[in-house]
């Protein structure tokens, strides 16, 4: 599947609002569009860093704020589109073959990741013309 921009989107999670505070849950395939293989989270940014900058050949991810705030910018290789997630009910779906970066990072930002599959470093590509060179002969 060529993916774009238009592939990547917000999706709302189940909130559970009481007196005694809010509880968010993710089941994987019945809220998200995969099975949950790894959860990971990326907290403690200093001010002005940022992650990311790379894409991946087959992993989805789902980015949620869970605390404070951060911005995520994703590329088909095309278009553009950029994310402001500051809540954490809502999570932003990143589908294969999308190149993505995160900043802005507000401070105690904590960004959490749904990931579909363990981590490994095959599925990444790290420089941005090879990635435009495999958009286009997709
Ligand atoms: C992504 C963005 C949002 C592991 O060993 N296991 C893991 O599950 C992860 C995520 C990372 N690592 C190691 C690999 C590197 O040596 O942690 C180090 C930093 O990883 P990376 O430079 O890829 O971190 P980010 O924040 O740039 O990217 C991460 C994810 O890797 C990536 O898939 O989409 O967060």
């Amino acid at each position: 599947m060529k993916t774009t921009i238009d592939d990547c989107r917000i999706i709302e999670l189940p909130k559970i609002s009481a007196r005694q505070g809010n509880i968010t849950f993710v089941e994987g395939i019945k809220h998200v569009p995969f099975s949950i293989e790894r959860v990971y989270y990326i907290y403690d940014v200093p001010g002005g860093e940022e992650r990311g900058a790379h894409a991946h050949i087959e992993l989805m991810q789902i980015l949620v704020s869970a605390m404070g705030a951060f911005d995520v910018i994703l590329d088909d290789g095309h278009q553009k589109k950029k994310f402001h997630m500051d809540r954490a009910y809502y999570g932003v779906l990143v589908p294969r073959m999308i190149w993505r970066e995160i900043v802005n990072f507000s401070s105690g930002g904590i960004c959490l990741v749904l990931a579909s599959q363990p981590y490994n470093e095959h599925d990444y590509i790290r420089d941005y013309s090879h990635f435009i060179k495999l958009k286009n002969s997709a």
